[in-house]
């Protein structure tokens, strides 16, 4: 199964928050560190990041994960917390800090390849 990272969380984030509020989104959001996290530590590392994408059925490539945790880790520590996490969750959709009117890109460049 192939899942475009990118297009999804484009596509899927505004609406999701449309329908489900801000407040619901987060706790979706929160959902999703957990589905990612590695139990021990309480954080995402690129082991639990690498091994939860393969057991959710998602192929992702290790660079790309090592992007994800490079464009979120805010302290330097190697890992992601829950809060640079939804943080990062909400850089990759553009859409949602600019609003539904200007939702392109202006450097056309894909955010997960920069
Ligand atoms: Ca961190």
């Amino acid at each position: 199964m192939e899942l475009d990272f990118d297009l999804d969380f484009e596509d899927y984030f505004p609406s999701m928050v449309a329908s489900l509020g801000a407040e619901a989104f987060i706790g979706e959001l929160c959902y999703g560190f957990h589905l990612l996290m590695d139990v021990n530590k309480g954080l995402i590392t690129f082991e639990s990041l690498k091994m939860n994408c393969f057991m959710l059925g998602m192929e992702v490539k290790d660079d790309e994960l090592v992007y994800m945790l490079m464009e979120g880790d805010l302290d330097g520590d190697g890992a992601l917390n829950p809060m640079e996490f939804c943080i990062l969750m909400f850089r990759l959709s553009p859409c949602l800090m600019e609003g539904p009117k200007m939702c392109t890109n202006p450097q056309g460049v894909n955010p997960m390849l920069m």
